[in-house]
């Protein structure tokens, strides 16, 4: 049976295998003639049927016994998870019949505004739409915003400001092997996207220089001609050092940039002071590195940029997105095969997520929700007047926010688990603990469910019909292998039927999953991200197509490139330039703390770990998170290999395993965030939010480092224990 793995935005193609008398009972093993993954897959793929199959799946809708903790103290103590006497299970009806009641008696009393929606990148094409259409339409709220504002939103706003249009890779994969120089960003693609691999060897075999730019010398770095290690929170302005030497030695394409761009005196002005001494001396990368990496990129036939949430999770991560992007243009590297800019998308469907309305200000079709024409368009497909539909809400964090202030009472969170996976999770924690109503719909009883009213079963990628978008933007469609688990439902089946309780049925009546797509297809017609030239049996028939495809009718072929021939879809076809005056993050070190703390993943979990934490094989490997950190730190710490390290930030203090490693910074240490409780990283990391995007800090906040005193039990230890357990 054919599916698709549901973790990162590889999206690779995989085929259960039926081996009877094995547990658990299918073998994955990847699909040899799907595009992408080259008949490959990662550890995570291998072992994605695992967790589907978890005893400790949720299968029947759970109501809270007694009340959800209540209050700071609670929140702030360990998220622990509850337990079976914590639920009483219930029947479909009366649990939809209860919800829809409450949400109803809210909103009579605090306004329609008062109930919340917090998405998903994991879920498909159709749930995304539909949660977007819930939330306008049945709940009539402004406020729904998803976790893929905490991943890609930086370089969405970076690629609209630059290119008018926001596609993660406006290239194909097949693209990467006929380039001459490749600079990664940022972006740590042999643990993020493993199967993206080989495309990077085969640049490389074909002759291709690689450069990475990451604090840490990660796995990818180890195939670079060059790793450049910069601290965090500094692209900027090594890259406004690049800058300087191709416009001060006249390296750039003066041509393209003439013909296709605008805005390059504004950029050169604030590259003047950058020459590579002075950015040398700020940022510990040799001159001559900084010389020949911006000689080489610019003297290349081809070249490309990636990037990823390395440098996009910051204060200014628009702007280090944005000066990559310079960097491409003035390279005349962008709209031919072989060369260009791309953010690697992370979630399954990060990037479908963020085309049909899951976000605060956006409708179907990559539209904005305050254009007029936008929302007169989706309110035709939809059959309601314009007016009905609210106006743009608030960004992801921003949400719980809202709720600390009394705005909103009630939220429904499906498909994410912001108790582990938000900055400052100790403020999120207290906010759910607030709200008069929670609803999680999940396949697990999470750290977030800890604070549900009700605990919803969700159906895994197996059991489910729909259409994922890849890192690539290209769209395929995922059949449904088994029935749902228990008595899960598929959430767009909650969502309709939720709707039709709230008295909107009439706006959710849909016969099959195709019909909703044909919906999402016509509400998209004419905007950015158009599918209406998109059916389930074309996709079927072409294992996947690539967007934009407008209809009607099946005569466009897709469009696996854009940017053909350097024409941009902004007013006057030309991309922007921006200047960028580098800035430091919200925390710089200082004397109280003195380094900096950076996190981010490891090649065996993924995201907050509900998933992979559950499934043995990889739980094992890597039981609880470690803290990366440079041996002459450690030895200035008197910290031993074996200690534990503790670290303190302006939000809290949490002790971790401790690993030297020299590939390091110096003075910055990481933290995986795939854990909750009191291994979550994001208790520690910085809630600042990027003034455009909302992007919150996740890859630089100030940290002071000791070691931790032993005789004190170590949160961490008990844990582990449970780990283990879990792993037995
Ligand atoms: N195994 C695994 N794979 C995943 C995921 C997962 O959880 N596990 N998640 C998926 C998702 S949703 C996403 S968004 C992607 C994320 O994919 P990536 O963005 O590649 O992953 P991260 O580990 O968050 O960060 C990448 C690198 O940024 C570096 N970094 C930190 N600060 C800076 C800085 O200031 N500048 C630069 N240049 N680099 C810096 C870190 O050291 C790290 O190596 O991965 C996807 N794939
Ligand atoms: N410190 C730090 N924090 C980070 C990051 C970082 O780099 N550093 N990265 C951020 C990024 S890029 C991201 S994308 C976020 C992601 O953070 P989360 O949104 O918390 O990610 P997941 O763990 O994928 O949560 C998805 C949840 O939905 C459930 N689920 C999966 N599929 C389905 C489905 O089809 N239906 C339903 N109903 N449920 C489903 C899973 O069991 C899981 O509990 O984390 C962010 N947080
Ligand atoms: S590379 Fe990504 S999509 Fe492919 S198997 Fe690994 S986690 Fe799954
Ligand atoms: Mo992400």
């Amino acid at each position: 049976m054919r599916s698709h793995c549901p973790f990162c935005s590889m999206q690779c193609s995989l085929d259960l295998h039926f081996t009877p008398g094995s547990t658990p009972g299918y073998e994955v093993k990847p699909s040899p003639d799907f595009p992408v993954a080259t008949g490959r897959l990662c550890q995570k793929g291998f072992h994605a049927f695992d967790h589907t199959v978890h005893p400790e799946r949720v299968m029947q809708p759970l109501r809270r016994r007694a009340q959800p903790k209540r209050g700071k103290a609670a929140a702030v103590s360990s998220a622990s998870e509850g337990t079976s006497s914590t639920w009483s299970p219930a029947a479909w009806p009366e649990t939809l019949d209860d919800i829809a009641s409450r949400i109803q008696y809210l909103q009579e009393q605090y306004g329609p505004d008062s109930v919340a929606v917090f998405g998903g990148g994991s879920l498909s094409n159709e749930v995304c739409y539909l949660l977007g259409k819930f939330a306008r339409v049945a709940l009539r709220s402004r406020y729904v915003d998803y976790n893929g504002r905490y991943c890609m939103s930086s370089a969405a706003a970076a690629q609209q400001l630059a290119f008018g249009i926001d596609r993660g890779l406006p290239f194909p994969l097949e693209d990467i092997p006929k380039t001459d120089y490749l600079i990664l960003a940022g972006t740590n693609i042999a643990e993020c996207q493993p199967t993206l691999m080989p495309y990077l060897l085969a640049a490389k075999k074909q002759g291709a220089v690689i450069v990475t730019i990451d604090p840490r010398r990660t796995l990818t770095s180890k195939i670079a001609n060059h790793h450049l290690p910069i601290e965090p929170g500094q692209d900027s302005l090594l890259i406004g050092g690049l800058l300087h030497v191709i416009l001060s030695e006249q390296l750039y394409d003066a041509q393209f940039v003439a013909a296709h761009t605008e805005g390059i005196e504004a950029v050169r002005e604030a590259v003047r002071d950058d020459s590579p001494e002075r950015v040398a001396g700020l940022t510990g990368i040799p001159e001559e590195t900084i010389r020949q990496v911006a000689r080489g990129f610019a003297g290349a036939k081809r070249g490309i940029i990636l990037t990823a949430r390395g440098l996009e999770q910051q204060v200014n991560g628009v702007e280090h997105t944005l000066q990559y992007i310079n960097l491409c243009l003035l390279c005349g590297h962008i709209g031919k095969p072989g060369s260009g800019y791309g953010s690697v998308t992370g979630q399954a469907n990060g990037q479908g997520g963020r085309e049909h309305g899951l976000k605060a200000d956006q409708l179907p079709g990559y539209r904005s929700i305050e254009d007029p024409d936008a929302r007169a368009h989706v309110a035709g497909v939809w059959g309601l007047d314009p007016r009905e539909l609210p106006g743009k809400g608030v960004s992801a964090y921003e949400l719980f926010e809202k709720v600390l202030d009394g705005d909103i009472k009630a939220m429904i969170v499906l498909g994410s688990n912001p108790v582990v996976s938000s900055p400052n999770n100790a403020r999120v924690a207290e906010a759910l603990a607030k709200l008069d109503l929670l609803v999680v719909v999940d396949l697990f009883e999470t750290e977030t469910a800890a604070y549900a009213d009700w605990l919803l079963p969700g159906t895994s990628f197996l059991e489910v019909e729909g259409t994922m978008t890849n890192l690539e933007g290209r769209v395929f469609y995922r059949p449904r292998v088994f029935e749902p688990a228990g008595a899960s439902m598929p959430d767009a089946w909650l969502l309709c039927a939720l709707a039709e309780r709230l008295g909107r049925g009439r706006y959710f009546s849909y016969s099959s999953m195709s019909e909703v797509f044909d919906e999402l297809c016509r509400a998209s017609a004419g905007g950015k991200a158009d599918y209406s030239g998109f059916s389930y049996s074309r996709l079927q028939e072409a294992q996947g197509l690539f967007w934009p495809c407008p209809g009607p009718g099946q005569a466009h072929p897709g469009t696996p490139r854009l940017f053909a021939g350097g024409v941009f879809p902004r007013a006057g076809g030309r991309a922007r330039l921006h200047a960028i005056t580098p800035q430091p993050p919200a925390e710089v070190a200082d004397t109280d703390y003195p380094y900096l703390l950076t996190t981010g993943r490891l090649g065996g979990h993924y995201l907050s770990g509900a998933q992979t934490r559950r499934t043995d094989a990889l739980a094992k490997k890597a039981p609880e998170p470690v803290a990366e950190l440079h041996p002459a730190l450690a030895e200035q710490l008197r910290l031993r290999e074996g200690d534990r390290v503790r670290l303190t930030t302006r939000r809290g203090s949490l002790d971790f395993a401790a690993k030297m490693t020299a590939d390091i910074h110096p003075r910055t240490i990481f933290v995986p965030f795939h854990w909750g409780g009191d291994l979550a990283v994001n208790r520690l990391t910085n809630d600042a939010l990027h003034p455009v995007s909302r992007m919150p800090e996740f890859k630089v906040c100030a940290v002071r480092a000791e070691r931790a005193r032993t005789e004190e039990a170590s949160p961490a230890l008990v844990h582990t224990a449970k780990a283990d357990a879990l792993s037995d």
